[in-house]
């Protein structure tokens, strides 16, 4: 495998990271999960994504930020709930299939060990292409490669630096969103969407751009391909809990994951993407 003159292999406790940086950004994804965990334009030189300082790097539990490649279920599995929340693929160590400069920045194309897995039925390949340039562009493609239907779930489980989610504000969503911290009650969106508790929710519907406001500083989040934003935070309780999480990690970052929670239908032969721009 052939790297370009942008990226790097270099190794972390158990973990391969590539490091990318061109005339554009810098970025590291772990091989581990197919798991990217930093994205800096040279534009403002601000990291976009954020790190759990407790995160593992053991090559075995998920690592704590970054943006989790959660397929093909999200959340718990529907029937056989022993099995890993968020799917099978962000615990594989994922290869690289290619890596190119062009004209915009480094595009690194990568794939799971496997695609298929106890909990699911379909036959497919799923693919992670990340565009590294002014933007962070990440496609998450599903093939079906079988003769029959398949229907998966998934998320782009982005983590965002912030640098104090009492003062952070949410920007684009609307109407009804389903509240895991309610009973997975229905509830109206915020006009004013800040955060002041544990927040766990699913909105059903598909912003093409939404916008953190952390004070002055605008990160904006493109999606497509997706059924639902998914935004969580864990507040202080649950960050106190989580090993991998120090006590107050939860004041510095927000999750708002561009997901598909309804069920995609990929037809035998064809290829669904959802995609994330982290600009
Ligand atoms: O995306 C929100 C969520 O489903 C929360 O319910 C919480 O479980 C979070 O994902 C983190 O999940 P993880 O398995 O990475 O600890």
């Amino acid at each position: 495998m052939l790297l370009t003159d942008s990226t790097t292999i270099i190794t972390r406790d158990n973990i391969q990271l590539l490091h990318i940086e061109n005339a554009f950004a810098y970025a590291e994804i772990s091989l581990f999960g197919g798991h990217i965990l930093s994205f800096k334009p040279k534009h403002d030189y601000r990291e976009r994504l954020w790190v759990s300082q407790h995160a593992f790097f053991d090559a075995k539990k998920p690592i704590r930020g970054g943006i989790p490649i959660c397929w093909p279920w999200f959340g718990a599995h529907k029937s056989k709930t022993h099995l890993a929340a968020h799917g099978y693929v962000r615990t594989q160590t994922w290869q690289i299939i290619s890596c190119e400069e062009t004209g915009t920045g480094t595009t690194i194309t990568l794939k799971p060990q496997t695609s298929t897995g106890d909990g699911f039925e379909g036959d497919a390949q799923l693919v992670l292409v990340v565009h590294v340039g002014q933007q962070l562009t990440i496609q998450l493609s599903t093939s079906n490669l079988g003769d029959t239907p398949l229907t998966y779930n998934c998320a782009l489980h982005s983590y965002f630096a912030i640098s104090d989610i009492k003062q952070c504000e949410l920007l684009g969503l609307s109407k009804q969103y389903t509240d895991k911290t309610r009973g997975y009650k229905m509830l109206d969106t915020p006009q004013i969407y800040k955060f002041n508790e544990e927040t766990d929710r699913v909105h059903q519907v598909q912003p093409k751009t939404l916008t953190i406001a952390d004070g002055e500083v605008k990160t904006d989040i493109l999606s497509s391909g997706h059924d639902s934003i998914v935004v969580w935070n864990p507040w202080q309780e649950k960050s106190i809990n989580m090993g991998d999480m120090a006590d107050d990690g939860y004041l510095t970052m927000l999750c708002v994951e561009t997901a598909i929670t309804q069920g995609q239908d990929v037809a035998p032969k064809t290829t669904h993407v959802l995609q994330q721009i982290i600009q």
